[in-house]
């Protein structure tokens, strides 16, 4: 009866679970990569992003990317890009790998301009792969969406290249099993760099 009446002017809970971290290049105090995500209904948007180099300059341009998906994050990928190009022209410049998962659809669309990866993992992990270019710099003529079966339980995982990108699922037993903070946590402890800014987002289907 009360959570009834509490319920009723919630909203419902969130259909995903998003994590992320973004740490700076070691002895800096500002992070260039930078990630965001909107969540709509059954839809989830997510975005990751790596200013060039570290410090200020790339924290500026990293910036600049998120606030252009801010402004529309439910537009077509395409035009996310296509708008953080334009809004990072002017600065160093920045990778960005954006991503929507349907759950109804069971669907992930992947689009990436530079190295930022994108990875699906469920029983074995696989890398999506990105464009080369650089947002701000390079125009942007084609941004090829590329489109794949989302399994149940699948995590989405993005990498900035202070990651390495040589990972194992089997290195980490039982670590897939947790929310999207600790994975991302877990997963820059264990395989930053240490010589970038490094960032790693998580989305996950919430449990129920
Ligand atoms: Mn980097």
């Amino acid at each position: 009866m009360i959570a009834t009446v509490l319920g009723g002017d919630r909203a419902p809970p969130s259909r995903y679970a998003v994590g992320g971290i973004c740490m700076p290049h070691p002895g800096l105090q500002v992070c260039g990569d930078a990630w965001d995500s909107h969540v709509d209904g059954s839809v989830v948007t997510i975005i990751a992003c790596d200013g060039l180099g570290h410090g200020d300059g790339a924290a500026v341009a990293a910036r600049a990317v998120t606030a252009a998906f801010r402004a529309a994050p439910a537009a077509p990928l395409a035009e996310i890009l296509q708008r953080a190009g334009r809004a990072a022209r002017g600065t160093r410049g920045a990778a960005a790998t954006i991503a929507r998962l349907d759950l109804e659809r069971r669907e992930v669309a992947v689009a990436g301009i530079g190295n930022v990866a994108a990875w699906i993992v469920d029983a074995a992990a696989k890398q999506v792969v990105t464009q080369h270019g650089t947002l701000g710099q390079s125009a942007l003529t084609h941004i090829h969406e590329e489109r794949l079966r989302l399994p149940p339980g699948a995590l989405f995982v993005l990498c900035s290249d202070g990651i390495r990108s040589r990972w194992n699922l089997d290195d980490q037993p039982g670590l897939f099993g947790h929310d999207p903070t600790t994975i991302a946590t877990v997963m820059w402890r264990d395989l930053a760099r240490g010589r970038d800014d490094a960032s790693v987002v998580v989305v996950r289907e919430a449990a129920r």
